[in-house]
């Protein structure tokens, strides 16, 4: 295990060094290409989590069974959806921003940290929020300034993608901790919050210099085998959350069309996350999989028990044997299978992501 990542570190590395040196005459990539800066939750999380004490982690078998071949700290038996899209634009494979070693910022990085949502109070303490990602990515700007000078960075920056998927755990919170917080607001009132807080990162970063905005809709977070468990009617979707994710996806189409009108430059691509997966839980068999909405690895009803790799909660969980059968990996989180049907779906479709596609993004 350790030896693969050494070997992955090695080849990164070298890749670097190949681009630092194309004036030698052996570029990797053209010097106008389109980095890929990622922010949100775990759906994004390559392992930022696992350099902090926390226990939103998934640095522990079986994840990373059927791809990396060891934990890397992905919530998915193997890849997230910005593995594929990085690998689409041709860049090599995005790091974590807490990875020590790494000091090549010019491809993007990765500031995802699994329980982040966009509100300060959501997770507090044991993940980096999304206000913290844009402190960070503030910080990045800092260092590629300094590496490459103002001009270039401002147009590195401005030839960016900004991929986000982020809010699902604003609603979860309250849900795990104390729900009562949501009884002070009405739905459309506390979605303005979360929605009002991911505005204000993207304002941020579009003052930075970042014009090309990338976002995922909320999924259906009520029918995830993890809802399902939560529900005290035992395997049902837990309904409670569906108003949530409506008004927040109506929101957030409303308010990235609004920033279009305002700021100059400013392109967005909305990718709808909710209907994809809504499909594929309703009718796996028409995209090849066997089991829509139970988890491969986890315990209890739908396996919505959230102890995968037996670190919380209980030791004891099941794991399936076909893992490309699922939809769900663990209770909370779709297979490396789903994630590359949607990335591809996205990267170069038109049926779920509207006005740009990802592709559409990076051509600028
Ligand atoms: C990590 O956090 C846990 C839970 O808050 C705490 O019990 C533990 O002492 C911490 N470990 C370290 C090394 O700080
Ligand atoms: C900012 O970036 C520098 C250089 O990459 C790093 O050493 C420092 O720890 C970063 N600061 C924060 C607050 O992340
Ligand atoms: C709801 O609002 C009231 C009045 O502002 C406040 O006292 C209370 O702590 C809030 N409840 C929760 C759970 O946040
Ligand atoms: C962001 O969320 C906080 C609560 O964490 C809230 O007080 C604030 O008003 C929100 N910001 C916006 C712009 O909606
Ligand atoms: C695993 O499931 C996939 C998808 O249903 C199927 O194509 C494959 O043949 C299965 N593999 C095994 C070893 O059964
Ligand atoms: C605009 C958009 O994508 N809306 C979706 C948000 O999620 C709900 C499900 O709760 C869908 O019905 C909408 O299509």
């Amino acid at each position: 295990m350790e030896n693969i990542s050494y070997i992955q570190i090695f080849v990164f590395a070298c890749t670097s060094l190949l681009v630092t040196t194309q004036t030698h005459g052996h570029p990797v990539l053209p010097k106008t290409h389109a980095p890929l800066f990622i922010f949100g939750d775990s759906v994004f999380e390559v392992g930022n989590n696992n350099y902090f004490n926390t226990s939103w982690r998934a640095n522990y078998l079986p994840y990373g069974e059927t791809f990396f071949n060891y934990p890397t700290g992905r919530f998915s038996d193997g890849r997230q959806v910005p593995d594929f899209i990085a690998k689409y634009a041709k860049l090599p494979l995005i790091p974590p921003y807490l990875q020590p070693d790494n000091h090549e910022f010019s491809y993007g990085v990765n500031f995802a940290s699994a329980g982040a949502g966009a509100m300060v109070q959501t997770r507090q303490g044991v993940t980096i929020g999304l206000q913290t990602q844009l402190s960070n990515f503030k910080n990045v700007t800092k260092s590629l300034r300094k590496k490459l000078g103002n001009e270039e960075a401002k147009s590195l920056l401005s030839r960016a993608v900004y991929f986000f998927s982020i809010g699902s755990n604003d609603y979860l919170y309250p849900f795990d901790t104390d729900p009562s917080v949501l009884g002070n607001y009405s739905h459309q009132e506390y979605v303005d919050l979360v929605i009002g807080n991911i505005t204000t990162v993207v304002e941020g970063i579009y003052e930075k210099g970042g014009r090309n905005f990338a976002l995922l809709n909320l999924w259906p977070i009520a029918c995830l085998p993890y809802a399902r468990a939560l529900n005290p009617e035992e395997g049902a979707c837990y309904d409670a959350f569906t108003p949530y994710v409506k008004l927040h996806n109506k929101s957030l189409l409303k308010v990235l069309k609004k920033l279009e009108k305002k700021l100059n430059g400013f392109r967005f691509s909305v990718s709808d996350f909710n209907e994809f997966l809504t499909q594929r839980m309703n009718h796996p068999s028409k995209y090849g999989f066997v089991e829509g909405e139970a988890a491969c690895c986890g315990s209890g009803v739908y396996g919505g028990i959230y102890n995968c790799g037996g670190m919380r909660i209980a030791k004891e969980y099941n794991l399936c044997k076909n893992v490309s059968e699922y939809v769900y990996y663990d209770s909370a989180h779709p297979t490396d299978r789903v994630y590359e049907q949607f990335a591809k779906e996205i990267w170069s479709g038109n049926s779920i992501t509207t006005p740009y596609n990802l592709k559409g993004l990076f051509e600028n």
